[in-house]
């Protein structure tokens, strides 16, 4: 950790923050000067999620995922009890096409309350699987829905009242690919794990008797461990044996930021959380906070290796960046190239057929919302799950202006949708900010714009959640929620506030 002392959890925080600023001014540690994240020897084959069967049962494709317990090697030699869907530590990726019907069978196998939340994903509320789809132990639940999106790097997640930071934490986590006609026929790579490779990031701490902490001093933005994980392994390395390898990046940490790109190389940012780009553009690093994806093509030499490897992450003005994991630098992942490469294309694609269709149009917004976020409150709110936050009718493009108040860290993620970024402080976005987005990290005192159209499903009393991706910020009720509603509907009044209840 980095070596500053942290208030206890409780405080307020802009309290806190002082506390951190104060402990700087007396602190012989030089901001910087010592990575917190441990360094390690990449030596370990970078386990690969397997892709998840499935059987097609009247033309609907159906998975089955159990969440368990389970204990998990994530450090060599130290034995760690883990939750996972159908293992130990994080599931198996779930794929399926536009257009198909799919299921899930969701077994809990926990001796708790859970839930899976399909995090990217369009489909009706009552499937999202957020704090009012939970699972009681022993139970099933079997969300169905259509797939009409783009091709993207989804992912599914444990979304329960309260308890999202642990039960992710724990390792309940896994990707859900979906493929389109552009993705199908684009010059990219699509070998899953040899040249196209998921690359779940997550950081931990562990006890000395190898538990799983969660920090509980109250420092901001939550837990940021000196463990770094990628597909739960420490130190991982992967065989490349073609010119060109496609990364995808899922920041699946509790709070941690990452800037993650290669220190002798740029690589070619090919997809953000909802999608592929118009064009690959350049870039020297993407920045990633909790919740957020991108797809990355990386060239190799032959014979050669390289790290990707986490900078300093740029946080924006928060006070006291170093202690928000702002100065910690360190490597995730080492590639190492055959002395033969098999070519790879320059990545390029053309255009879905769904794209005119799928395209958003800030000329056609006619519903403009605005939400302020404070240390933890959305407009002044806490979450309230009896409570609608906000209505939207089907069919209408909104633009959410969306700013955090405070100099912390947070993450805005907004269910059921996927957003196009307008305006960063009235400039265009940033590249890596201009593809379709579902969750965005919040710089402070910035206002982010946010297009975004509802679309297909209403039910006026089952809401989407809208939040902060910090999971303890979550938790501590961070969020709020928003119900889809028919051209003159008002949202129900009878909204489960009760979670478990199913
Ligand atoms: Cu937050």
């Amino acid at each position: 950790m980095s070596g500053v002392p942290r208030p206890p959890r409780g405080l307020p925080v802009r309290v806190a923050a002082g506390l951190a600023v104060l402990a700087l001014a007396g602190c012989a540690l030089v901001p910087g000067s010592v990575s917190p994240v441990d360094e390690v020897e990449f030596t370990h084959e970078l386990p690969v999620p397997p892709l998840a069967p499935s059987r097609v049962v009247d033309g609907t494709r159906v998975f089955s995922l159990t969440a368990q317990e389970g204990t998990s090697e994530l450090v060599p030699g130290v034995q760690t009890p883990t939750w996972g869907f159908d293992g130990p530590y994080l599931g198996p990726t779930l794929r399926a096409e536009r257009g198909e019907r799919v299921a899930v069978e969701v077994t809990n196998d926990l001796p708790e309350p859970t839930s899976v939340h399909w995090h990217g994903m369009h489909l009706p509320a009552a499937m999202d699987g957020g704090p009012h789809q939970e699972v009681e132990p022993g139970g099933t639940w079997r969300p169905t829905w259509r797939i009409d999106q783009p091709a993207a790097t989804l992912w599914y997640h444990p979304h329960p009242h309260g308890q999202t930071e642990k039960h992710v934490y724990r390792g309940l986590a896994g990707l859900f690919l979906l493929d389109d006609d552009a993705s199908v026929a684009a010059d990219l790579p699509h070998d899953y794990g040899v040249d196209d490779v998921p690359v779940i990031v997550q950081d931990k701490v562990l006890d000395d008797d190898g538990t799983l902490e969660l920090d509980d001093s109250g420092a901001e933005p939550g837990t940021l461990g000196d463990v770094v994980l990628t597909n739960g392994a420490t130190g991982a390395y992967h065989d490349v044996t073609s010119e060109r390898v496609r990364l995808r990046l899922l920041n699946g940490s509790t709070a941690r930021t990452y800037q993650l790109g290669f220190p002798d190389r740029r690589m070619d940012l090919v997809a953000t959380d909802g999608g592929l780009l118009e064009a690959p553009v350049e870039v020297d690093d993407v920045r990633l906070a909790p919740g957020e994806r991108a797809e990355v093509v990386v060239r190799l030499e032959p014979g050669e290796t390289t790290r990707l490897h986490s900078f300093e992450a740029e946080l924006g003005g928060v006070v006291v960046p170093f202690a928000m994991g702002g100065n910690d630098a360190f490597d995730v992942l080492e590639l190492r190239a055959a002395d033969r490469l098999t070519p790879s294309p320059e990545p390029a694609w053309t255009p879905s057929a769904h794209a005119a269709a799928d395209a958003l149009h800030a000329d056609d917004a006619t519903v403009t919302r605005t939400f302020q976020l404070d240390d933890r409150q959305i407009n002044g709110r806490r979450m309230d799950m009896g409570r609608i936050d906000e209505t939207a009718t089907v069919g209408t493009t909104e633009v959410w202006e969306v700013r955090s108040t405070v100099p912390m860290p947070h993450s805005f993620h907004v269910h059921d949708v996927q957003f196009r970024i307008l305006s960063v402080d009235g400039d265009p976005p940033p590249p890596a900010l201009a593809g379709p987005k579902d969750t965005v990290y919040l710089e402070p005192n910035r206002t982010y714009r946010l297009l975004m159209r509802f679309e297909d499903y209403t039910d006026p009393d089952v809401p989407y959640m809208f939040h902060c991706h910090m999971l303890w910020h979550e938790d501590q009720g961070m969020m709020g929620q928003f119900v889809v509603v028919e051209p003159g509907q008002e949202a129900g009044t009878d909204v489960d506030g009760h979670a478990g209840h199913h």
